[in-house]
């Protein structure tokens, strides 16, 4: 198995939504081993320690919660990642979701002075779409998708170096979409599998179908992990609860799967609430979930062979 170097750095944003307790997070996963859990399977690990946002320079806006210090997280966020997709893999250890609109347009950066496509993968209950002028609550880790595609609207926030094309990114896990999501997915390429799809494909179709198109495409590949993607009896710590979520097995596979592609070059773990969870379960199911993606398994090969 290749040896990687990888980065781990903390990003402990709790600006995008109301419930707090995500600046938890990286220290969570700290104590929950995730850097003994790599290095186990042989990689080389970092630790950059916890980032802190731009200083405030963003005016607020009544309807929107916390802009300023979102903004001040986008910018630090946006250099710290294009800086180390140039020297190994980040894993970014959240923090909310909106860390993500600093975390991939900063990959994203590094990837176009590559000259690479970059492709994101979005594994969530929600898909993050709404612009400034559509969210419904004003929480901000619900925008962050429409700002790294290029949507309009974003001018309060760092312009994004590289806006991902629609077609390049794909959204797996789906339950919990607002109307004005819904409507404007529907008039882009973004591929979605929702938790219907998943029930009568199986959650292999979708992933393996993307992993394809990034493959032909030369592509690197950035993985943004929301916890909430899991059903919620097995990952309890997270600020709203969607039920239906993916179970276990189907998660750990997409990780195996995504290890045996090769193709992904960093990673996010956001929306781990350590406040809400239960006796670290929900950390050291995630620890467990990123060991996979990182190349741990149950036999170096199928099963049936050794039969
Ligand atoms: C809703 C909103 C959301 C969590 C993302 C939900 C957004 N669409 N919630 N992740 N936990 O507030 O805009
Ligand atoms: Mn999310
Ligand atoms: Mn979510
Ligand atoms: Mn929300």
């Amino acid at each position: 198995m290749d040896m990687r170097d990888i980065i781990l750095i903390g990003c402990p944003v709790d600006s995008g939504k109301r419930r707090r307790g995500c600046l938890m997070g990286p220290d969570s996963y700290r104590v929950a081993g995730l850097r003994e859990a790599l290095e186990g399977l042989g990689h080389r690990v970092t630790d950059r320690g916890n980032l802190t946002p731009d200083p405030i320079e963003a005016a607020g806006d009544p309807r929107l919660w916390a802009l300023a210090e979102t903004v001040g997280w986008t910018a630090a966020l946006i250099r710290a990642a294009e800086e180390a997709a140039g020297q190994g893999m980040p894993i970014f250890l959240g923090g909310d979701h909106a860390l993500s609109m600093g975390t991939v347009a900063g990959v994203a950066a590094h990837a176009q002075r590559l000259g690479k496509p970059l492709f994101l993968l979005w594994l969530d209950a929600h898909s993050d779409f709404h612009t400034l002028a559509s969210t419904e609550t004003g929480n901000l880790h619900g925008v962050s998708v429409a700002y790294l595609a290029g949507r309009e609207g974003f001018d309060a926030f760092p312009p994004v170096p590289a806006p991902i094309p629609a077609k390049n990114i794909c959204m797996i896990g789906l339950r919990s979409v607002d109307p004005a999501e819904r409507e404007a997915l529907a008039g882009t390429e973004i591929h979605v599998a929702d938790m219907r799809f998943i029930d009568e494909n199986s959650i292999k179709a979708p992933l393996a179908e993307f992993l394809a198109r990034v493959d032909a495409a030369g592509g690197l590949l950035h993985v943004s992990f929301d916890v909430d993607f899991l059903d919620p009896s097995i990952a309890p710590a997270v600020g709203t609860t969607s039920p239906g979520g993916t179970t276990f097995r189907e998660a750990h596979l997409v990780m195996e799967m995504l290890f045996d592609s090769g193709l992904v070059s960093s990673l996010d773990l956001v929306e781990l609430n350590p406040f809400l969870d239960e006796r670290g379960r929900t950390a050291g199911l995630m620890v467990d979930l990123t060991a996979s993606l990182l190349g741990r398994r149950i036999f170096d090969r199928p099963t049936r062979s050794l039969a």
